[in-house]
């Protein structure tokens, strides 16, 4: 016996009769205890090398590490005989098989989520005491975006809303933004939560349509419950189709409360702002990459981050004074149907944000991060809005049973780059060996560890603001009711084609209902936000256009609500070039290089796939080629061999239609003629040379699209 003490103390040291109130660190393990030696869940010793949570070594191995001499036979009784109970390497594999799918998200299913950095620029400073906000601090970023509707499976390209969700890793813990592309929600209270997504997701019967509103249910529920109309109009204008994620602001859709070092709290409105601008696809481009790339935007944001064209926002607030009302220029701050014109409040940047990592497990990442509104750090509250306040509760809810226990936030991704001492033990899936006895407070066997933060060393604070006494109830403000005026705002604020495409939105959702009395409800509605939108959707329709049954608002038009008539950088935007075995060989390569030096991505297309004779190889062929995926086409000097194939006529008339720039030079002009473009065409650009060409075609990249084409 090395010493004589009896065995069984709890503690590595005897406790003091007052509670300990003196800080210290956590106490050591007892000498006779030692955790598992700290390892990965893949069996490797913890660094701060990211590879050590990959799988290691040459050797398949069982998950217990023993290697394995084959796994292409199972065990059998002779090699015509039946399969041994005792074949264990066949049991692991087929039962963790088995096992590997874990339900999908209820809604934001399908999702493409990446790493980047946050740079605070300290122009917050006065407003919230939040640490990541600070000048020139670089916080790490996991965001996630999203469609709402579909099923894992389903289509980036549907027309949906997008989530855009962003975990910041701060030294306070996580802060998690859980926005969207639109400013507004279907819902006011976070009750009608699910009956929105009822209505809108597939008829629970022959489950269709997939990933879309454009059936009965959607407009059944957006026609009777009116508040829902702001965000379905969001939904039916060109937002809907974003061109990429990388082309969409984000929204925190409520009013936050900030609070700053001081103890002042002002009311804020959340807004990511993309360097890119916000474009859009065309209905057409939308449909056709449901075919041909369902995997568009997750394509297109992997993509960009390889090629170095880093995507980028900038974080910006709208900030309001925080009165009991809670209410600015009229407008209640607490109803998520409604925005803040940005003339009445202008965005002001307080962070930057460069997406620059792709993540290296889809399933690891991107399925399981867990976001929640609750994540908030000091400096950054939440309000009575009645849909955020639901939110609190779901976010955690729902993680227990997609990620099956409690223990989530201890999955890598979710895991915090701060201290953590939660006293939360046990659960399925518990990945930390917790140490001492004592996980309650107060307690004296851990030496009183954890102990409470004050107010300067970092502390959450809870605003302690006034809450208005009243009975319960089961009702809202009046100030909820009005459920068109926004609406009709947010209709006059757009450009006669992003009407266009409005007008048409509504009328393919709504003629692919069933029910002509839901078309007709929703025909009222439209009459009580304006009287030319409802006409021509019923035009289209077929059906008479009802008269408004109440009046209509008259509000001032806000210009940041179009997407159209600015020009953005055009970095990441893929070039098409239609080439053959004939083309000048220079050239080809001239033109390659100019795309690129320009920080786009150029895409050879030929008649075949393989290589130019000199050894260049082409990206897409004729046949694999679609005008999708193209934001412009250029008609290489030598084509004209190939100028007459249907292909390259296809590809041209859709490009054309998506009024998107097209570019030709030398005799490049052929396959135009033989697509029946008109080379003086808006949009249409032809030249000498490549080069020159390109520096056209650039220009008229900015604005997007030829908008006087469409
Ligand atoms: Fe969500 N929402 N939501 N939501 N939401 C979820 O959480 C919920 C709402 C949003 O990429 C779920 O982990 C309720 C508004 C995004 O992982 C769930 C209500 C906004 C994402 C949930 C809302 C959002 C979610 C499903 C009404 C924009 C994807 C899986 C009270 C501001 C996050 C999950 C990701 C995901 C509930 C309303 C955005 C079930 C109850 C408003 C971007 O918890």
């Amino acid at each position: 016996m090395p010493d004589h003490h009896v065995p069984g103390a709890p503690a590595p040291q005897p406790p003091s009769l007052e509670e300990p109130v003196k800080r210290r660190e956590p106490l050591p393990p007892k000498p006779d205890q030692t955790g598992p030696e700290v390892r990965t869940a893949s069996g490797v010793l913890a660094s701060a090398d990211q590879a050590v949570n990959a799988q290691q070594g040459k050797f398949l191995t069982t998950s217990v590490g023993a290697r394995l001499r084959d796994t292409d036979h199972s065990l059998k009784a002779g090699d015509r005989g039946p399969t041994l109970l005792q074949d264990h390497h066949l049991r692991e594999k087929i039962t963790h098989f088995d096992h590997e799918r874990i339900p999908e998200r209820v809604v934001h299913a399908r999702g493409a989520g990446v790493h980047g950095v946050f740079t605070g620029y300290g122009t917050a400073d006065a407003i919230t005491c939040a640490a990541f906000l600070e000048r020139d601090v670089e916080t790490p970023v996991f965001v996630r975006f999203s469609t709402v509707l579909g099923s894992r499976g389903s289509m980036d390209t549907a027309r949906d809303t997008r989530g855009f969700a962003t975990k910041f890793y701060t030294t306070e813990g996580n802060f998690d933004l859980v926005g969207n592309n639109m400013p507004v929600f279907f819902v006011q209270d976070g009750i009608k939560f699910p009956d929105i997504v009822h209505a809108a997701k597939p008829h629970p019967d022959r489950e269709i349509p997939q990933a879309q509103s454009a059936h009965d249910t959607f407009w059944d529920f957006v026609s009777l419950h009116t508040e829902a109309q702001h965000h379905t109009m969001w939904n039916m204008s060109d937002r809907g189709i974003p061109r990429s994620y990388r082309m969409m602001e984000g929204f925190g859709v409520h009013t936050f409360r900030l609070v700053n070092a001081d103890g002042e709290t002002s009311l804020v409105k959340f807004h990511w702002k993309p360097k890119l601008g916000v474009h859009a696809l065309t209905w057409e481009e939308a449909q056709l990459a449901g075919g041909f790339d369902p995997d568009l935007h997750r394509r297109d944001l992997y993509d960009a981050i390889e090629s170095g064209a880093y995507p980028e926002w900038e974080l910006g607030v709208q900030v309001f004074p925080d009165n009991p009302e809670q209410m600015f220029e009229g407008i209640d701050l607490l109803d998520p149907t409604k925005i803040v014109p940005e003339e009445l409040a202008p965005v002001q940047p307080i962070g930057r944000m460069v997406l620059n990592r792709n993540p290296s497990n889809y399933f690891a990442e991107t399925e399981q991060i867990a976001f929640h509104v609750g994540n908030l750090v000091r400096g950054i509250d939440v309000t009575n809005d009645p849909l955020l306040q639901a939110r609190l509760f779901s976010y955690v809810d729902t993680q227990l049973t997609r990620l099956g226990g409690p223990n989530f936030n201890q999955i890598p991704i979710n895991r915090p780059h701060a201290p953590v001492n939660d006293m939360l033990r046990d659960g399925f899936h518990q990945d930390a060996v917790h140490r001492g006895v004592a996980p309650y407070k107060p307690n004296s066997l851990d030496g009183g560890c954890p102990f409470h933060a004050g107010a300067d060393e970092h502390a959450f604070i809870e605003a302690p603001v006034e809450v208005a006494a009243g009975p319960k109830t089961r009702s809202q403000a009046a100030s909820f009711d009005d459920h068109f005026s926004q609406v009709r705002l947010f209709w006059l604020s757009m450009t006669p084609v992003e009407q266009e495409h409005i007008i048409n939105a509504y009328a393919f959702e709504l003629g692919k209902c069933y029910e002509q009395v839901i078309k007709e409800r929703q025909l009222q509605c439209l009459a009580n936000i304006d009287p030319e939108l409802c006409a021509g959707v019923a035009a289209k329709l077929g059906l008479p256009a009802p008269e408004a049954t109440q009046p209509l608002a008259d509000p001032a038009p806000s210009a940041a609500l179009a997407m159209v008539g600015e020009t953005w950088p055009i970095d990441g935007r893929l070039v098409g070039v239609v080439t053959c075995p004939d083309c000048p060989a220079e050239e080809i390569a001239a033109i390659r290089a100019a795309v690129f030096d320009a920080g786009l991505v150029p895409l050879l297309i030929g008649p075949t796939g393989g290589t130019l004779p000199d050894g260049t190889p082409l990206q897409r062929s004729f046949d694999t080629a679609r005008s999708i995926e193209f934001d412009t086409v250029l008609l290489a000097s030598g084509i004209a061999a190939h100028a007459a194939d249907p292909q390259v006529a296809l590809l041209l008339t859709e490009v054309f239609r998506q009024a998107k720039a097209i570019g030709a030079w030398g005799d490049g002009t052929a396959a135009l003629e033989a697509a029946g473009l008109s080379p003086s065409a808006p949009g249409i650009v032809v030249g000498e040379t490549g080069a020159q060409v390109f520096t056209e075609i650039a220009g008229l990249l900015a604005s997007h699209r030829v908008w006087e084409r469409s």
